[in-house]
């Protein structure tokens, strides 16, 4: 658990987690019933060795093993779990005097689990049943499942219903998924303070992972800290160290974990006031306007479209194209400027699982063919979190297959050209969504 939790937030973790075991049970007894066994084994993971290294890649837990217990730093753990039975944890704690070897369990969530201490990897065979042919293997390693002798390896039926039920958040998971959102904001506030001190995208990267107490490997995704054109660029990772002549605009989407659930958050800034300044307000504008229109019983892809029409209306507005909003958005201009999806799940992972089908039986639900990057595709229910996040970017590529395009003719070219040099907007907020009302984690916590 974080050390900056609050004494509040560690009562209230202390509080809701025995009904969030007691939900998961009840999921389980649902998922064996559906598969006709009798449980499941679910296997944190095991170190990953560089190839022809004797280092490993850094530990990523298995997200079925988190979602039990807020373990995330522990390989070659298993839980065995029926939904009736108290889950048994096996819990590894080598003798090492090589690396540090985790404490005996007596968090807050211990006293939920049977627990058994592993000494040696490969002697967890004793402490799984005997027949495994009525248990199912939940974990990345396959080869592992079949040396132990089980037949069913992360079967469907369980996985569909287990990535579909996972959308809807126990009071626990909300409480720990404020507790990120908390953590990163205070990334936030120093990486806006770093920018405006004129830092390299490295030195900025570096003040946000010391504000929030989290190293590159313990953050959910790699920080995109972006300076200029660089925030064109979507997934842009390098942190270059080499401070620019202007640092114009400042793109960072970073995130920061707790208890193994992820915040995902994008801010960006101008150095100046003017129309790129101008613009970011704007989506600052799209960005709130999207999260009042996510409510129970409304299709994602709504807010999808709700997005495109907003900024199509807003590159009108900006005379950045010559049409009207709805042609903007007809013809297909408006996904040159902004190419992805409104935004995603949000919860155990960065982009949470069970977005693209229509019930807890996996029945395919793609996305739109005019959003092919949209990453969810179901009705919003109440429990569930989202980020809404759209963005307009000024990207060399697509423009310049817009400019090679019919559609060229719409385009005033010289507006676009002074935009290119600052990259792009996004504005990204994580939302929890209640039966009677929205909570926007990131601005209840002052995050303009
Ligand atoms: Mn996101």
């Amino acid at each position: 658990m974080s050390l900056l939790a609050p004494l509040a937030q560690i009562e209230q973790l202390a509080q809701t987690y025995p009904q969030h075991i007691s939900e998961l049970q009840s999921r389980t007894r649902e998922a064996i019933q559906r598969e006709s066994i009798d449980g499941l084994i679910i296997h944190s993971g095991q170190g990953k060795r560089l190839f022809l290294d004797d280092n490993n890649y850094p530990f990523k837990v298995n997200p079925q093993f988190k979602a039990w217990l807020p373990v995330i730093d522990n390989p070659n753990c298993w839980l065995i779990v029926n939904g009736i039975d108290k889950p048994k944890l096996v819990f590894y704690r080598p003798k090492d005097f090589w690396h540090k070897v985790p404490d005996e369990p007596n968090d807050f969530w211990a006293q939920q689990f049977d627990i058994v201490l592993l000494t040696q990897a490969d002697a967890v065979e004793k402490h799984l049943p005997f027949d495994k042919s009525k248990y199912a293997y939940i974990g990345e390693y396959i080869e592992v499942a079949k040396a132990l002798g089980f037949d069913l390896v992360n079967p469907d039926r369980v996985m569909h219903y287990l990535h579909y039920q996972r959308a809807y958040k126990t009071d626990y998971e909300l409480v720990c998924m404020r507790g990120a959102n908390r953590i990163a904001v205070d990334g936030h506030r120093a990486a806006k303070i770093a920018f405006e001190q004129g830092l390299s995208e490295f030195d900025i990267n570096l003040a946000y992972l010391c504000a929030v107490r989290q190293s590159d490997n313990q953050v959910p995704y790699n920080n995109i800290v972006a300076l200029n054109e660089n925030a064109s660029i979507l997934h842009y990772t390098d942190v270059a160290t080499e401070v620019p002549e202007h640092s114009r605009s400042f793109l960072i989407d970073a995130g920061a974990s707790f208890n193994g659930y992820a915040a995902d958050i994008t801010r960006t800034y101008a150095r100046e006031n003017g129309v790129f300044a101008d613009l970011i307000e704007s989506m600052h504008k799209i960005t709130q306007q999207c999260v009042q229109e996510l409510k129970p019983g409304v299709s994602y892809v709504q807010i999808q479209n709700s997005a495109y029409h907003q900024v199509a209306a807003l590159l009108c507005d900006t005379g950045i194209v010559n049409l009207a909003t709805n042609d903007v958005v007809e013809s297909g201009i408006v996904s040159t400027f902004f190419p992805h999806g409104i935004g995603h799940f949000l919860g155990l992972q960065v982009h949470d699982m069970g977005g693209y089908v229509s019930d807890d039986r996996g029945t395919p639900h793609p996305a739109p063919q005019a959003h092919p990057f949209l990453r969810n595709t179901r009705t919003v229910e109440a429990r569930q979190v989202f980020t809404i996040e759209p963005g307009l970017y000024f990207i060399n590529s697509l423009l310049a297959d817009l400019k090679s395009s019919e559609q060229s003719k719409y385009i005033n070219w010289n507006v676009v050209d002074s935009l290119r040099p600052f990259g792009g907007i996004r504005i990204e907020d994580n939302i929890i969504v209640h039966r009677d009302k929205n909570e926007n984690m990131t601005r209840e916590l002052n995050l303009n």
